[in-house]
């Protein structure tokens, strides 16, 4: 397979710091030719894919690091280019060295990323099989690396590209109506046209369905800890943590800003976000502290409201509604509990003791309807990419469903939007020129990726 690129790119692809092992990785056109120079010409002289014992040597003939060489061979690798990759010992230095070398011996610093772009323009990957790879280094729970692998198997990609191949046969129908005009569109045939417009729609749908649910995976369920001053809110971000992360004290209004950090919850990412306890103050730092608990609130997919179960039950506080789940949970149930809010519909929790809180990841759970037994072998969660790509492809096949009925019919002006629908599904699995799009991915990637 001929490579599109000239350059040969190396980099450091294990991560900064001191560690067992590290991974220089090498790939272009003359990786073997610029591993020889670095390691006395052991790299062509080894079989493909078998790790070589090899010293790299700097241009005096010194020996910079000592360890294991393994050649893959265009189109078998990776980058789908001739690579090597070096595993020597994980020191910072004696890495940044052994790359050295290699640079000096002729390759080019590699850009973030690089390695799956190239692997991407060499066919090796789609788009969303890269987004795979990324989804899967920053999986927080089990669930996101199951996700992660099903993209990275290609479910996505699969299914748009399927998507695409029935439009484009829809279009090609159409186009052939459009080319003998004198001929009128067989009410029949417009019919048929509908139909399979219809099932495209039906898969985006469907797709669209598991956005929320990837959003989850990829960033965490917006968890909002709100309620009044001194209740313990900083004191469950802290228990919930396993550490201390917030200031908790008895003076109120203690915390001022807003805290985040994410955990797992049985599976479920939690980004859990500790808030300025919501009251009148006449604080400038701290009432800035509570504009911003609102603004918090507004954007949260659940919302933990707390409350001192020691005193009587506030007046019930006028939050911002939204549509998130709410729950209400009892805080200091060790101190007893008032009568107040008796029978009242809560969790009843101390974070003094730890009591109460396995029930209370329970009700997260149930309430979030987060069943691992709806994630299958297979299942997509779709990024906000796709989910834009998807809209906008809805939104142009529902338009050419409105041209081609029976009673009207303008196949010109449908075909327009088909043609826009196809540009979009194409995008997701990146079958249309992307430049612009390929920058903003693979640029997010780490280097040596
Ligand atoms: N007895 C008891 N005290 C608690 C409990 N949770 C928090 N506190 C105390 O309540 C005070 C306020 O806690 P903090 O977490 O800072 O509340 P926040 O203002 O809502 O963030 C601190 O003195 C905590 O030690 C609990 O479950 N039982
Ligand atoms: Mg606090």
């Amino acid at each position: 397979m001929a490579s599109a690129h000239s350059s040969t790119i190396a980099a450091i692809a294990s991560p900064t710091g001191v560690g067992a092992i590290s991974l220089i990785r090498v790939s272009g056109p003359r990786a073997i030719e610029i591993a020889d120079l670095a390691c006395g010409g052991i790299a062509s002289a080894t079989m493909p894919r078998v790790a070589r014992r090899c010293k790299i040597r700097d241009a005096a003939g010194s020996v910079i690091d000592d360890g294991l060489l393994t050649v893959f061979l265009c189109p078998n690798s990776f980058t789908g280019e001739d690579t090597v990759e070096f595993a020597g010992h994980g020191g910072i230095l004696v890495t940044r060295e052994t790359l050295a070398r290699f640079l000096e011996c002729g390759a080019v610093h590699a850009a973030p990323g690089e390695f799956s772009q190239r692997a991407f323009l060499n066919g090796k990957l789609d788009l969303t099989q890269a987004e795979g790879i990324m989804d899967l280094i920053s999986a927080q729970t089990r669930l996101a690396i199951r996700a992660a692998h099903s993209q990275l198997e290609g479910t996505l990609g699969k299914r748009t590209t399927a998507a695409r191949d029935d439009l484009l046969d829809i279009l090609a129908h159409l186009e052939a109506w459009i080319d003998f005009p004198d001929e009128d569109i067989d009410p029949q045939t417009t019919a048929q046209l509908r139909l399979r417009i219809g099932g495209i729609l039906e898969t985006i749908d469907s797709l669209l369905a598991t956005a929320d649910q990837g959003r989850v995976l990829r960033e965490g369920v917006r968890t909002v800890i709100f309620g009044e001053p001194n209740v313990g809110k900083s004191s469950l971000l802290n228990r919930l943590l396993g550490f201390d992360r917030a200031i908790v004290s008895d003076i109120p209004g203690t915390t001022r800003d807003t805290i985040e950090e994410v955990i797992n919850l049985g599976g479920i990412p939690l980004r859990l976000v500790d808030t300025a306890g919501v009251r009148e103050s006449d604080d400038t730092i701290e009432a800035q502290g509570i504009q911003r608990t609102v603004r918090q609130i507004e954007g949260a997919d659940l919302l933990l409201e707390i409350a001192d179960a020691s005193r009587p039950r506030p007046e019930r506080a006028v939050y911002p509604s939204n549509h998130a789940t709410h729950l209400l949970v009892l805080n200091k149930s060790d101190l007893g509990e008032h009568s107040t809010w008796k029978g009242s519909e809560a969790t009843r929790i101390s974070c003094a003791s730890g009591e109460g809180f396995d029930t209370l990841s329970e009700k997260i759970r149930t309430a979030l309807h987060f069943a691992e037994a709806d994630f299958g072998e297979h299942a997509i969660a779709i990024n906000a990419r796709h989910q834009a790509s998807l809209g906008l492809a809805h939104t142009n096949l529902s338009a050419a469903l409105d041209l081609l009925t029976a009673e009207y019919s303008d196949p010109e002006l449908a075909a327009i939007d088909l043609r826009e629908a196809l540009d979009a599904l194409g995008e997701i699995p990146g079958k249309v020129d992307t430049e612009d799009l390929l920058g903003v991915i693979f640029s997010s990637f780490c280097i040596g990726k």
